[in-house]
């Protein structure tokens, strides 16, 4: 590794003082030994009478006047050198960044591969002073420090690629510097590229550089600090030279505190495929321990694979871009024993696409996969299919498992992209099938998964289907591409995934003489005798297969009773209905959000406002001791979902004036949220702290709907928050508003915006006036039910065309389709 030159310039420094004030002080002596020798000159050529004035002035007195002044002024130089060396020093900021080049038309030699070899040293020399130079010459000048080589790796494009640590010093003043555009922009405008040859590599002062392949972000003190660390034991270097063979990875850790690096290195024409196999660590919180999988050799951010925190027992596979990756392995000591169980190997690029000819029928016939599949595909990758099928009246039908395809619109596609036939598609994650069909014989596929992250596996079914009719006579054509039985249509049950064939039905009618589990659940054991025979309230407790619309107790039986939950009668043969009840109740009896009023004070124990970096930011609900639910995307944004930048506001009327304020240990926001349509809209907060029960007249949880909760439009509920009570407003209320809003019924709301999944719910009111505004998000909708007086979380604050516009009700996440996922992720939660 070359020299760290932090340290050389901050010991060189500290010479500086030391020599500088040594300096000086042999000034001083040297002028009083001319004053003295002058004072001899004197001494000899001047008459008698004179030697005793100065005899006078040497008195004791002056002699100590004199000292106490050569003392002050000693004690003040020396202050101000330390201050200029060393205290004002410690104003300025060090910010460091990694990145990466590759230097194109050079010659790996294996030699780099040893950090102690000349020719390590000596081609690093060269690269730093290259760096140093573009930034010197550049604005930063007076900020940048220094550039340190950590690596430099043969790669599958040829060349040299160079991964390098920068450091700024940045005065405290300045504030927040870290401006990664600025930094990365200086390096990249440096690089002369000429249109002429139109390749990516241009010339940085003479070095030929990929300009594509240049990345720099700003990185963690405490990874530069354990990366570069002289002595570290923690940055080891291991090579899978021997394809196919899996060499193991297992990682025990019972003492060490800190962050190791483990980087994995291929032979060049391959990549590296890492499979964890087990993952045991304490915290489940990402802060104290977490592993840290980087498409590169050094810890760059964008650089990012995947992140594990939390324990796992089953195997998840990764594969690299390139010929390299970099596990990062962060502990914190503790009691526990960690361990981490896995392999790598080397493995040859893998190809994908084809070109497939179907059979002469009807119905799904193979699958074709993303690359590497079942491990997790590269962040960007480009596989192109063409099919044909034998008939002009067949075309070609594609399930997709938990993934679907929507028309590209203006922006881009964050989870791949697929070009089918001209038509330019988004792919996104949701939790259910889709089928796609394409009205053509022949089918030409480009799939393009430019993923941030590591690419989840997908795997398409693929076969032919009648262009004619796409389902069987009897059938309800869903807009997720399934086939249901046409019977299902309307019956209140979300049987296509997507709720379209519970859209657009006309008022349920009574089928009395149905059994109750088939009656539709506007009527069916809803605690009201709709049937005069009663058949719609029959059998409601007892056990029957579990559906969409069944209560689900703790023992795994379904019982078809709605609002069993917490309703104060023990429904479930096991009493689960009527356990963790203690949510929802407030103390505060009585009876700005646009069109809301002030609330009283402790009225909604569960609002909580969350704030970032000092500003309040969003509302969140308290679900129990200790967590939150918010809407994701309040933490979507980067900057935003470092959970060190939040805090919880709780049991709070005006605010910033909380009963208590705690820290964010944990935001768990959900793997589909779609920041285009904001569906999965939800995400799970763990605080740092909790409030004690002294607390309870002011903090208390509100309950989570059953999975099974039918919403009945036109219900009144409420929705609160420090929002904006008006869309206009151009700052936000103080006291904490309330406004009653009725839920809205589906098809209107479909009407209104286009597209509401069955994760969402709409409620304000057709007239408008009354709805949520900007600062609400991620705060609670919250309605109580008839029979217990109990309050559920019904919905959480998400999204809206403008605040209180007639005939634009207000968007909520519908909680209920997310308890399993909050069970999974909330111990205990009531
Ligand atoms: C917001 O920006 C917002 N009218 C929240 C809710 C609504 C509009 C905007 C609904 O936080």
């Amino acid at each position: 590794m070359a020299s760290n030159e932090t340290e050389k310039t901050s010991k060189t420094e500290d010479n500086i003082s030391v020599s500088s004030i040594s300096l000086n002080i042999s000034a001083i002596e040297k002028k009083l030994a001319r004053i003295n020798h002058r004072r001899k000159d004197k001494k000899n050529s001047k008459p008698k009478r004179k030697d005793a004035k100065e005899t006078t002035f040497w008195t004791l007195t002056n002699k100590i006047i004199l000292f106490t002044v050569l003392v002050f002024i000693i004690v003040l130089l020396t202050w101000t050198l330390l201050w200029i060396f060393i205290l004002r020093r410690e104003d300025n900021d060090f910010l460091y960044f990694a990145g990466l080049f590759r230097v194109a038309n050079t010659e790996f030699l294996s030699e780099y591969r040893e950090k102690g070899s000349e020719e390590f040293v000596s081609m690093s020399q060269n690269l730093q002073h290259v760096v140093s130079k573009v930034y010197k010459m550049s604005t930063f000048s007076k900020l940048y420090q220094q550039s340190l080589i950590s690596d430099l790796s043969n790669n599958n494009n040829g060349g040299i690629l160079v991964h390098f640590w920068m450091v700024f010093s940045v005065p405290e003043a300045k504030g927040q510097f870290a401006c990664e555009d600025c930094v990365s922009a200086i390096f990249k405008n440096s690089i002369q590229t000429s249109l002429v040859n139109r390749t990516s590599v241009g010339y940085l002062l003479g070095l030929p550089v990929d300009i594509d392949s240049v990345v720099i972000n700003v990185a963690l003190r405490s990874d530069y600090i354990s990366a570069t660390r002289m002595d570290s034991k923690c940055v080891h270097d291991m090579y899978a030279d021997h394809p196919g063979h899996h060499f193991p990875l297992n990682l025990s850790v019972t003492s060490v505190s800190g962050t190791c690096f483990f980087k994995l290195i291929a032979l060049m024409g391959h990549v590296i495929r890492l499979s964890i196999t087990a993952v045991q660590t304490e915290a489940e919180d990402c802060i104290s321990d977490s592993l840290i999988i980087y498409d590169a050799l050094m810890p760059i951010r964008s650089k990012i694979l995947y992140k594990i925190c939390k324990p796992m027992d089953s195997s998840i596979s990764f594969v690299s871009t390139d010929n390299f990756l970099l596990i990062s392995y962060k502990s914190t000591k503790t009691m526990g024993a960690k361990k981490i169980s896995g392999y790598f190997e080397a493995v040859s690029q893998e190809e994908c696409g084809g070109t497939i000819l179907t059979k002469n029928r009807t119905g799904f016939e193979g699958t074709i996969r993303s690359p590497y599949s079942p491990s997790f595909s590269p962040p960007k990758c480009t596989c192109t299919w063409y099919f044909k099928t034998p008939s002009e009246k067949l075309g070609l039908a594609l399930t997709f498992y938990n993934y679907a395809l929507k028309e590209k619109g203006i922006e881009g596609c964050s989870l791949g992209w697929w070009k089918i036939n001209e038509n330019m598609y988004c792919g996104y994650f949701l939790d259910h099938k889709t089928i796609f069909y394409v009205a053509s014989s022949q089918v030409n596929i480009k799939f393009y998964c430019n993923f941030q992250l590591a690419g989840k596996p997908l795997a398409v079914d693929y076969g032919n289907y009648n262009i004619s009719q796409v389902c069987p006579d009897g059938y309800f054509s869903c807009l997720t591409g399934l086939c249901i039985p046409q019977s299902q249509q309307c019956d209140g049950r979300d049987d296509c995934y997507d709720e379209s064939d519970e859209l657009f039905c006309s008022f349920p009618k009574k089928n009395c003489n149905a059994p109750t589990h088939l009656q539709h659940p506007h009527f069916a054991c809803n605690g009201i005798k709709d049937c005069e025979n009663g058949s719609d309230e029959m059998n409601c407790t007892q056990s029957i297969p579990c559906s969409s619309i069944t209560y689900v107790c703790q023992n795994n039986l379904c019982i078809l009773k709605q609002n069993a939950k917490c309703d104060g009668i023990q429904d479930c043969l096991d009493g689960s209905d009527e356990l963790n009840c203690g949510c929802g109740s407030k103390m505060y009896v009585a009876n700005r959000i646009v069109g809301g009023t002030d609330a009283g004070e402790g009225e909604w124990p569960w609002q909580v406002s969350l704030h970032f970096g000092g500003t309040a930011y969003c509302g969140a609900s308290v679900i129990s001791k200790g967590w939150l639910l918010s809407a994701a995307h309040c933490f979507h944004a980067d900057r935003m979902s470092d959970p060190t930048q939040w805090k919880a506001y709780l049991g709070m009327h005006s605010q910033g004036h909380a009963r208590f304020i705690s820290d964010i240990k944990r935001i768990i926001v959900h793997e589909y949220y779609n920041a285009q349509n904001f569906d999965y809209d939800i995400a799970i907060l763990q605080l740092k702290s909790t409030w004690p029960d002294t607390m309870s007249s002011v903090i208390q949880p509100i309950c989570i709907p059953s999975q099974s909760q039918y919403i009945r439009s036109g219900e009144k509920c409420w929705v609160t928050g420090w929002g904006r009570r008006q869309e206009t407003d151009d700052k936000e209320p103080s006291i904490l508003q309330e406004a009653e809003v009725e839920l809205v019924n589906q098809t209107i709301c479909h009407l209104t915006y286009g597209l509401i999944t069955p994760r969402m719910i709409c409620a304000g009111l057709m007239s408008g006036k009354k709805d949520a505004c900007k600062g609400d998000s991620g705060g609670p909708l919250s309605c109580q039910e008839r029979g217990s007086g109990k309050w559920f979380l019904t919905g959480i604050v998400s999204f809206g065309y403008g605040c209180g516009k007639p005939n634009f009700p207000g968007v909520y996440t519908r909680v209920s389709k997310f308890t399993p996922w909050i069970q999974k992720n909330v111990p205990s939660v009531v």
